[in-house]
């Protein structure tokens, strides 16, 4: 059996984008993200914080390649900030993709932080913007809760579930990815990518049979 970790009144859970466009039937649907509903409810009932992500973007978000005349999908174009992956339309403000999937436990959640608002940048983290410079405060809101350790499951592992690791860590915490809590995009060898930048930052990679009694 492997390892328990015994739970602390220091965790926190973060729940990473399970959104209607992120799973089957949705606008940049991640392969098996609804199969994680049940598994993440679970592990929200043994936290003593959860928060939860949604990716919520304005109509026209630079990271949409419909923004872009002559893009294609799945393009990395140079932004000021860095490179962007272009994206098909996806969790925009109001619309029924952005919303949490229907049956995600969320009334025991403190916390819904709504991320990649701004037109010109994405946000990938829940706490750094992709411009590395805009914080979300998730990091001092956290901190000023008295929270220790962080774990971080949702969608897509590659993607916001490992920037919100990478930076969860970066800001100091003690950090966990629930690796069978997650799906990924997994285009372009980005899985293998982000699981060795979480392995070098130090952010331990645990099943949910380690968390859940
Ligand atoms: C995500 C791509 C674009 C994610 C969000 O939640 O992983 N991926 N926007
Ligand atoms: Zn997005």
């Amino acid at each position: 059996m492997a390892d328990k970790l015994a739970a602390r009144d220091d965790d926190a859970l973060i729940v990473v984008d399970v959104q209607n466009d992120f799973v089957r039937g949705g606008a940049l649907a991640v392969p098996g993200g609804e199969a994680i509903v049940p598994l993440v409810n679970r592990l929200s009932g043994v936290f003593a914080q959860v928060a939860l992500t949604q990716d919520w973007h304005p109509r026209g978000h630079a990271s949409f390649a419909s923004s872009h005349p002559g893009a294609k999908l799945f393009d990395v174009i140079d932004m000021p900030y860095g490179p962007q992956v272009l994206w098909p339309d996806h969790c925009v403000q109001g619309t029924r993709g952005a919303a949490l999937v229907e049956g995600l436990a969320v009334d025991s959640a403190f916390l819904v932080l709504r991320k990649g608002t701004h037109s010109g940048v994405d946000s990938y983290s829940a706490f750094v913007e992709a411009d590395r410079r805009t914080t979300t405060g998730l990091g001092g809101l956290l901190a000023a809760r008295g929270v220790g350790r962080v774990f971080v499951c949702g969608l897509a592992t590659d993607f916001c579930v490992a920037f919100t690791a990478l930076d969860a860590r970066a800001a100091g915490f003690e950090t966990f990815v629930i690796e069978d809590a997650c799906r990924a995009i997994d285009a372009d060898g980005s899985l293998e990518a982000a699981l060795a930048r979480l392995d070098a930052a130090d952010v331990r990679r645990v099943a949910s049979s380690a968390v859940l009694p």
